[in-house]
This record gives C-alpha cells, structure tokens and sequence, in this order.
C-alpha cells in the first residue's frame, strides 16, 4: 500500500528545464510542508541513453521511453511537461482523459486554439493544472504583487519589461528546436515574452490592445550535423500595450542583446510609487514612494530575505539569499497545495489561454502593422 500523502510524479523530458523541475520536487520536501508530497516515480524521454543517465542523476525511481506509459501507471498521480512546445497539447489532453493532474511548460501551446482545447480538457477530466511560469514565485516578486495590491505605489500608469538574452547573438551558435515554427510555434516571443506577459497580468491587470513587432536577424544557422537550416521564428519582439485598467506598457524581448545573458526586468510606475524588479538580483526590489519626505527620496532596497516575505521562512535566515531554482520549489509547493485541497493555482492552463492570447494578438499586429485587441 503506497503513503496517500505522496503523489507520483511522471515528468516528461529530461533537459534544461526537466531538470529544473525534477531538483524543484526534490528538494520541495526539505523547506516546504505541503498537503501531499511529491515523488519521483518516473521520467519519459525518446533517448534511452541520455534517459537513463538523466534518471539515476536526478533520483528518479523508473523511466519509460514512451511517455504513453506513464498515463498507464497507477503511481503516476502528476504529469510534467517539459517537452517542445508543439507536442503539450497532445500530451496534456490525453493525460488529463487519463485522470492525471498536470504542470507544463511555457508557452502552454502552439496556438490559442490549441491551448483552449487543453483547458478545455482539464475542466472535463476535474484536475488541478498549472503553467510554468516560475519567475511569479521569485520572493520579491510576490512581494510587488503585494504592495501594489495594498495600494502603495498607488494607481498604476506605466509597466516596462523586458527579457534580453543573447544566445543567439553569434550567427554562428548553432540551430535547434527553438528556431523552428513547427516545432516551437515561436521563436523568442513565446519563450520570453511569454514570461514578461505573465508578470504584466500578475501585477498590472489583463491586456486591452496591443501593436507590435518581430524580427529575425539571421535567417540561417547550421545545425549539429552540418545542414544550414532556416530559422522562421523571431529573434526579437517589441510591443506596446493598454491595459483594461488605463495603465500603458513596453515590452521587449531578445535573444541577441549582446551582455544581457537572462535580463528579465520591469518598472511598474503607480502615482503613489514605483517598484523594480531584476531577475539577475533576484532577491532585492527597489521602490520608490512618493509621500517619501523632500532630501530623502529615491528608489530604496528591499532584500525579500525575510521571514515576512513570501517563501522565505521556508529557507533560510534573514540575509540568505536563494536563486533560480527555488522558483521552481515555490512553485511546485502551489502545486501540492493546490491537489491537495482540489484547486488549480494561479498560473493555471486559464492563465495560459490568456497569455496565449496576447502572444497571439502581438502575433497578427506584427503581421498587419496596427493594433489589435486583446479578446
Ligand atoms: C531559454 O531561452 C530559456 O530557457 C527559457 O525557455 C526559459 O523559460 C527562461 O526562464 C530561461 O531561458
């Protein structure tokens, strides 16, 4: 008889972020305590190989190298996506028929379309869902939410963000799944922008109209095995934005802002305050409040290092700072929580359906050159 308190998790794919989620279930057990606790029962991935190292490595108890078998496995409780984009929704709607809960990656699909058939499918089947949309689980980012929820920086007028890497600044760095449409849906945009969107509707409100555009600087890049491929996806999206509560935003996202190796950063400007946020210093917030007396104004510091700050108590004492990873831990915790109580948290696969909307409405503006309503 296997503990009621442990779920099963069946992760699909063992890269980058697969072993993001695999330490983020891992190490969740040690900081958090959670409704039900998480297991690493199995992980799916095409090479057996690569698989197999990937599982002892990682503390994986089993692995399948058709992630089909993992809906049959009776232990499998939780199925994670980390797979390219194009095939989640396939996976999504045949484990959540299968009775599983889910967490996939982000962009949650290749289309609008394609992500509605996937909420469709988790409220039929009655599962908890979620998106991965870790950087909402930074401290110091819940923390913004709070304040601007508390009214501190007051009404919101402006956001700017921006999500500047440069990866793909070499012409010659080579070509991968990222670069192909069929494969990724987009290029830049659904990866990056997709992230600076899902903070935008955390902390600013929902998306009224947007005019955008994208760009591919190096239309060709060569493969590993030798073969110049064709890279139809963007290298670069900008865009302006209104949003339904009167505020106006810029966003920025690029693979090939030279120096800039994972800038993830916005400015959100209230008539009360403002607040920054800079991923690659994760742990500080800066805000600036207006009712600050004359001489002593001036953005200060907050280190979300405290036991006051969201997560924090979990990890360690005051002044210890925590990093990428632990994203993924907060996150997995909602996760938890939310099967064990029987909810989806924020982000969940609606969130996705609306992020995927404005991914989508960027889309047509930069196809048509004018706005386009967020609907
Ligand atoms: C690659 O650009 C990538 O790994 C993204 O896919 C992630 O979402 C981001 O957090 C880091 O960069």
């Amino acid at each position: 008889m296997r503990n009621k308190t442990k779920v099963g998790i069946g992760l699909i794919g063992y890269k980058f972020m697969g072993k993001a989620h695999s330490h983020a279930y891992r190490d969740l057990p040690f900081f958090f305590e959670t409704g039900v606790v998480p297991e690493l029962r199995a992980i799916a991935g095409r090479d057996e190989d690569g698989l197999k190292k990937a599982a002892e490595k990682m503390g994986w108890q089993s692995y399948e190298t058709d992630w089909r078998q993992l809906l049959e496995r009776d232990d499998i409780d939780i199925i994670d996506i980390c797979t390219p984009n194009i095939s989640h929704a396939e996976i999504a709607i045949a484990a959540a028929e299968a009775g599983k809960h889910l967490i996939c990656e982000k962009p949650l699909a290749m289309s609008v379309k394609e992500a509605k058939s996937m909420l469709q499918a988790v409220k039929k089947a009655g599962v908890v869902h979620m998106i991965c949309h870790n950087y909402r689980f930074a401290p110091a980012v819940q923390w913004a939410k709070q304040l601007i929820d508390q009214g501190r920086i007051g009404k919101i007028n402006h956001i700017r963000a921006v999500y500047l890497q440069d990866w793909l600044v070499d012409p010659y760095s080579p070509y991968v799944w990222r670069l192909n449409k069929q494969l990724s849906g987009s290029g830049t945009h659904g990866d990056l922008a997709a992230h600076i969107i899902d903070l935008a509707r955390f902390l600013v409100g929902e998306f009224q109209s947007v005019v955008g555009m994208m760009e591919t600087f190096t239309k060709m890049r060569c493969s590993n095995d030798g073969m110049m491929k064709e890279v139809d996806v963007d290298d670069a999206s900008v865009f302006l934005a209104r949003f339904r509560n009167g505020a106006i935003g810029t966003f920025e996202a690029t693979r090939v802002a030279g120096g800039n190796r994972n800038a993830n950063r916005f400015e959100i400007n209230g008539d009360k305050g403002s607040i920054r946020w800079d991923f690659e210093n994760m742990n500080q917030l800066q805000l600036y409040l207006t009712d600050d007396p004359l001489g002593m104004q001036g953005f200060r510091t907050i280190n979300c290092t405290e036991s006051c700050h969201p997560y924090a108590a979990g990890y360690w004492p005051s002044g210890h700072i925590i990093g990428y990873e632990h994203t993924f831990i907060n996150l997995a915790k909602e996760l938890m929580d939310g099967i064990s109580k029987g909810y989806s948290p924020s982000p969940n696969f609606e969130d996705g359906v609306n992020n995927q909307i404005v991914l989508e409405s960027v889309e047509k503006s930069a196809q048509n050159g004018s706005w386009v309503n967020v609907s």
